[in-house]
């Protein structure tokens, strides 16, 4: 009886939610991963955190570990677009909504999903160029660096770019690799382009700036200098890149904002 009337009000159990990262594949992932669990720390969010390290299957496992544990909502950072039906329809069929941030997925079942929450990688891609067609005046050998191979952000980096450069024939494609959003991968790439291409290159297109870094090394490893011999571009605006930015061996960001945690439990909490 005392402790009924200690307790007048129903004191609120805290909400649960599952988020199924991609990985730790680059600087932005870590600040979203980062955002992620300080926000759902400051709402007193009982967040349960899978890291994908990468795979799609391990990001399966983690949401059907998540329905078993009767989470109130889960949030999912799809590595790629495809595949996520079968696991989504299981959140559905226990009742559970999913936000869906970062990426996106395709699917031909909206009601899988309760919404997205993320960057438009398309008007990304179109700002790459549409600033690089300004700074070459058109004209320039282009080698992509491609980010995780069937992501959203990749596809969609890809074909905007690719779009805006018709109005721009002087700007060609040369060569495109994947170098998986990583900043190892972007160096490897790059010293394979250097090695084919050689000093037909003037341009290197990065979709994102872990990428374009590795490219920065490669560049000064082959005796060449970023951002003067070599004209680079890329997407995410993380620190170290604008650092580079200022040093002049990186030529442009496009900024893309990781900081979801904010939105996406105030998303969840309205769920
Ligand atoms: C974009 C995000 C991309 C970043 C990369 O929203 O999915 O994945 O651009 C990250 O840095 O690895």
């Amino acid at each position: 009886l005392a402790l009924t009337f200690l307790v007048p009000g129903v004191v609120a159990k805290p909400i649960k939610v599952g988020f199924a990262q991609t990985g730790a594949e680059s600087a932005w992932r870590t600040a979203n991963t980062q955002s992620m669990k300080s926000e759902a720390e400051k709402r007193g969010i009982e967040l349960k955190f899978a890291d994908g390290q990468g795979k799609q299957e391990n990001q399966i496992r983690a949401i059907r570990s998540f329905i078993a544990q009767r989470v109130d909502a889960i949030v999912l950072a799809p590595i790629v677009e495809t595949g996520w039906d079968p696991v989504l329809r299981e959140a559905k069929r226990a009742g559970i909504p999913v936000v869906l941030t970062d990426r996106t997925i395709q699917t031909a079942d909206e009601s899988l999903y309760a919404c997205f929450i993320g960057s438009d990688f398309y008007e990304e891609g179109r700002m790459a160029a549409d600033w690089l067609a300004k700074k070459t005046g058109g004209k320039g050998s282009i080698v992509e660096l491609q980010g995780t191979p069937g992501s959203a952000p990749a596809n969609e980096r890809r074909r905007a770019f690719a779009d805006a450069l018709t109005k721009h024939p002087g700007l060609k494609i040369i060569d495109s690799q994947s170098g998986d959003f990583r900043r190892s991968g972007g160096k490897e790439v790059m010293e394979a382009f250097l090695k084919k291409h050689g000093r037909a290159i003037t341009v290197v297109y990065a979709h994102n700036d872990d990428m374009a870094l590795g490219a920065v090394q490669a560049i000064q490893e082959a005796g060449r200098k970023p951002g003067t011999d070599i004209i680079i571009v890329s997407i995410d605006a993380i620190k170290e890149a604008i650092q580079a930015v200022v040093d002049g061996k990186i030529n442009c960001t496009v900024e893309c904002n990781p900081l979801f945690g904010p939105k996406v439990y105030d998303t969840v909490t309205k769920l």
